[in-house]
Formats: structure tokens, sequence, C-alpha cells
């Protein structure tokens, strides 16, 4: 794990601009900042999913159809998985797969006291890499990916087509991809719920820098970064930023990193969707148009 995670650290900040993957936001600081992240009055996302969630669950329930193999990629809180789940008819199973097994295991344990007649069977894998189906017990009618939460943001522009055709394929045709997609809006809005108030933003995209220092035995220093979110007009996505604050060398490995003052280490971006692999059969957004949910069909 941590020989691929310096591979792949060192890749990214050897190139021009330097970028880090965003995976490496969620060590467990990481990811108890993103659910107060989750929580934050500007961060309208993941209230505003949920809310179209709860105001269409028995549509989108009918298109995944009965009998449907579910494989949600990433675990997360649950609270949205809980819902769809809730409502589909006769589902084979539920395959979530995430990196930490604590957060698989507790969402499966409760996930089977509250749905006694559903098949949970974890993957611990990263969903970016390969990872192998378990069998289930149940006949599945078709194969349907759950990815809520916009997370199809925060993967690059060139691994997004591959990222796509492999979903493709692991749904089969006629399979389905149930997608949370951040939507194009004003600006204010997009750059506040990236720029929060509270500072929670700032110390997460940070904390991808102390992640690294541990695992990596590197040596960034946190005072000599700042935190930069914008909107990119003409992408149609928000990027974020840490910004050297002077010129410094940082050691990881047996590498040295040279940074100038102001220079940015890119870390995410929303896109919209590359399309090719699927047909977008339903698209569910809240009132104002911030959020959507999408339904495609694997062609
Ligand atoms: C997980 N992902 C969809 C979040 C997002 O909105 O891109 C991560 C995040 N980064 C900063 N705030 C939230």
């Amino acid at each position: 794990m941590f020989q691929g995670m310096l591979e792949e650290v060192l890749a990214g900040l050897r190139k021009n601009p330097k970028s880090i993957p965003s995976k490496y936001f969620y060590n467990h600081r990481g990811s108890k900042l993103f659910e107060k992240i989750c929580k934050l009055d500007e961060y309208y996302l993941t209230r505003t999913e949920l809310a179209i969630m709860e105001a269409h669950v028995s549509e989108m329930a009918e298109v995944v159809g009965e009998q449907s193999l579910i494989i949600e990629l990433g675990s997360g809180s649950g609270e949205k998985t809980r819902l769809l789940l809730s409502h589909l008819s006769a589902p084979a199973a539920y395959v979530p797969i995430d990196v930490s097994q604590d957060m698989l295991n507790d969402l499966a344990d409760s996930l089977r006291e509250e749905i006694r007649t559903l098949e949970v069977m974890p993957v611990i894998a990263d969903w970016m890499g390969n990872f192998e189906l378990p069998m289930v017990g149940k006949s599945a009618v078709k194969c349907v990916v759950y990815f809520p939460g916009s997370t199809i943001g925060n993967i690059d522009r060139p691994e997004l087509v591959n990222f796509l055709r492999r979903i493709r394929d692991l749904c089969g045709s006629g399979g389905g991809f149930l997608v949370g997609m951040d939507l194009k809006k004003d600006q204010d809005i997009l750059e506040a719920a990236y720029n929060d108030s509270k500072g929670i933003t700032a110390e997460f995209n940070l904390n991808i820098l102390h992640h690294i220092n541990k695992a990596l035995n590197a040596d960034f220093n946190l005072d000599n970064f700042r935190h930069y979110a914008t909107y990119n007009e003409e992408g149609g996505r928000i990027e974020m930023y840490l910004i050297s604050t002077c010129v410094q060398e940082v050691r990881i490995g047996k590498e040295r990193i040279h940074f100038v003052t102001d220079e940015p280490l890119n870390l995410r971006e929303i896109g919209e969707m590359a399309r090719g692999f699927f047909h977008v059969q339903n698209i569910w957004t809240d009132l104002d148009g911030r959020f959507s949910v999408q339904y495609l069909v694997a062609v």
C-alpha cells in the first residue's frame, strides 16, 4: 500500500503543475473532517443530494428494478444508501467497496440489522483499482453501480474515461450507474462551499500533507502552504489548491521536491461527466438546480 502511495504521490509532485490524488485526503482524520464538511452550512452538496433522494427514491428504486445487484463505490456514512436499499424490491445483494475495513464493517453490521433479508458482501479494495466481485447467493437480474456524493467530480479528467469504461464493463450492457453529480451554478455558492467560514475545508485540504508526512515519512511544513479554492469557469468546475507561501524543498522518500513561492498544488476538480459508455435515462435535481442524481444505462 505505502509503496503504491509513494509512487503515486511522487508521480504527481514531479508534474507541472504539481498534484496529489484526491483519495489521499481520506486517512482517519481526513474522513472525520469530511464528515464535518458535510454538515457545514456552505456545503450544500450532501443535504441537497439527500433531499433529492428523499423526494425521488421510489422512482429510483423502480429504474434500478427487482433483483439487482447493487455495488457501491465507497461506503460513506450510508444515509443515502440506506434510503435506496430500503426501497428496493428484492435486491440480489449489496456490495460496498471501500479501503476502510472499519467503515465497511460498521455499515455492514448496521445494514444487516436494519434490512434482515439483504445480503451484504463488503469488499475491501480501492475502487479506482482492480477488484473482484464476491459470489452472491441469489442470482441477479442486472448490476447497478451506486456512486453518490459527486465523488465522480474528484476523478481527474484523464482517468475519468478509463473509470467509466471499467464501470460500464462491471455493469454489463443494460446494467445501470446511479450517480450523484454537482451542477454548474452561481460562482459564489460554489466557492463558499469550498472556502467555508469555519476553515474546516482548509484544515481538510492541509491534512493531505500531514497524511503524506506520516505515511511516507515526508517533511511537509504545513505552515508553508495555504488553502485556496476557486471556480474554473472554462472547465465548469471547482479546483482546490494548496499554495506554497515560500521557496522551499520537501523531502519524500529519497526525493526532494522544490516549490517556489505561490506555486499551486492542485488537489481536486469537479468535472462534468464524460459521455460515451452510458446513455442518461433519468436526471433528478433539486428545485434550485444545484445538484443532480442521474441514472445511466450501460450501452
Ligand atoms: C468527496 N468529494 C465529493 C468532496 C467534494 O465536494 O469534492 C470532497 C471535498 N473536498 C472539499 N470539500 C469537500
